[in-house]
């Protein structure tokens, strides 16, 4: 039999390859060197921080799976969970920032896009010199998006369109706009629209008296009378299966991003144990402190392989939308359950944004609701395995 890794009982590591190991390496370096260093601030000063993009370009994060042609990496998915959990494992906020947009913006501009638009948005947001931003929700029409008011009217050479979006990652300081909106020309079905900008009558007013996910900005999208020409139009998806397909890639990099929070809670919990002492002893020599950590490693360990084994079946063209709803709900909900462990196993210290344990914690109240909420999955589940939709 083998040695046991308490860190990595499975032996994750040795289940990637060379080049998966090396990028997540690099992540893990820009991650420490330069992220790190100021979430403390950026966190309590709710920080407005669009220099990070080009610095997330330069280091090769943004649009990692994105052909080479269009200044992509033309990395696996693997690759593109690693360095999620990288980033994340210093803070929800950054890996928002970055998931927004490689999988919500990129992702769709490629997947559905024209080749006059790959070339034009691609490269730039590769970069980080263009930031954008991915409009989905609306302030009525947040778990049932297909309740969207937002229209988009035929004119002679394009659309007008009309609505607001909330909760938009990145909008104040968004570039490029990927929105979604009911059609008329294409009988009420929903499409994407690329917007930029500084078109007369779209806004982004940031969203201020965040608690959660503060390190990211957050802001609505405002679209009045926004008139665009036929070649805003993404050409070549209809119907939700459009945002969904963008979704599906951001809630499987969210299901590895939060084991890395998760994983920085345990391992500050456990280094935290040792190092401080109550009745004569530390407290990990303490049942309770132990079984607390084994739950935090066992659940970690599960919700790593869990994804490693999604990644693949994502790489292999195997992996159903419902198993990446079933890993993005476990994952978020235990991360959660782990940070608010850490968060009562620091005592008093653990509310102090020193020991950044409580930072996480509330952080993933916020994943645990976007991108589908923990009862949304649940819900899809359900559907998937009674053939009942229990939603409406
Ligand atoms: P339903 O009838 O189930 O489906 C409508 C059409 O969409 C297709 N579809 C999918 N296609 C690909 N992937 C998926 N995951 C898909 N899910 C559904 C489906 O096949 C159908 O296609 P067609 O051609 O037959 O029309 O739709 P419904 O209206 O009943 O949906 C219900 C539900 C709950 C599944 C869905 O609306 C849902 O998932 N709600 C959650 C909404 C959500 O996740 N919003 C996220 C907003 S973006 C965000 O949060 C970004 S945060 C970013 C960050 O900072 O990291
Ligand atoms: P609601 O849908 O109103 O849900 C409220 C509660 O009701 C939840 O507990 C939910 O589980 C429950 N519920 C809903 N329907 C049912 C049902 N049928 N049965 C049982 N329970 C139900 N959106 C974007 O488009 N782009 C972004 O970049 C983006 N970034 C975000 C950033 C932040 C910081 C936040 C907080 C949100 C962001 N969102 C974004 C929006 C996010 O996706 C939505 O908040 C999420 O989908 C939930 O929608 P809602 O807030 O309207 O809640």
């Amino acid at each position: 039999l083998g040695q046991f890794e308490w860190d990595d009982p499975m032996l994750l590591e040795r289940q990637l390859t060379e080049d998966e190991r090396m990028l997540r390496d690099a992540a893990r370096q820009f991650a420490q060197d330069v992220l790190q260093p100021r979430v403390i601030d950026d966190y309590r000063d709710e920080a407005y921080s669009p220099e990070l993009f080009p610095q997330m370009g330069e280091a090769g994060l943004l649009g990692l799976t994105i052909p080479e042609q269009y200044g992509g990496l033309g990395m696996n998915y693997v690759t593109y969970g690693l360095v999620a959990r990288e980033v994340e494992r210093v803070d929800s906020g950054y890996r928002s920032m970055m998931s927004v947009q490689s999988s919500l913006v990129m992702y769709p501009i490629h997947a559905y896009g024209s080749e006059e638009q790959r070339e034009k948005y691609l490269p730039k947001l590769a970069t980080g010199e263009m930031i954008g931003c991915f409009g989905l929700t609306e302030p009525d029409a947040g778990s049932d998006p297909g309740g969207m008011k937002t229209v988009a009217k035929k004119t002679d050479d394009g659309y007008v369109l009309n609505g607001s979006k909330m909760w938009i990652s990145n909008a104040p300081f968004a570039d490029v706009f990927v929105v979604w909106a009911k059609s008329e020309a294409h009988g009420g079905k929903i499409r994407g629209f690329v917007l930029v900008k500084g078109m007369e009558g779209l806004s982004a007013p940031k969203i201020g008296g965040k608690l959660s996910l503060r390190a990211s900005t957050t802001g609505e999208i405002v679209m009045k009378d926004v008139a665009v020409g036929e070649d805003a139009l993404l050409p070549n998806v209809e119907g939700l299966k459009g945002p969904f397909g963008c979704l599906n890639r951001a809630r499987y990099g969210i299901s590895w991003g939060v084991m890395g929070a998760a994983e920085f809670c345990w391992h500050g919990a456990r280094q935290y144990g040792l190092d401080r002492k109550q009745f004569g002893k530390p407290l990990a020599q303490t049942q309770l402190f132990q079984k607390k950590l084994a739950d935090m490693q066992t659940e970690i360990t599960l919700g790593l392989q869990g994804s490693l084994r999604l990644g693949r079946m994502i790489d292999d063209g195997s992996a159903a939308p419902e198993l990446i709803s079933m890993m993005k709900r476990n994952n978020c909900g235990k991360a959660l359950e782990i940070a608010r462990m850490a968060r009562d196993m620091h005592g008093g210290n653990g509310i102090s944004e020193e020991f950044q344990v409580i930072r996480h914690m509330i952080n993933l109240e916020t994943v645990n609701t976007y991108e589908g909420t923990h009862d949304v999955h649940a819900l899809i589940l359900g559907r998937a395995q009674t053939g009942l939709q229990a939603f409406f």
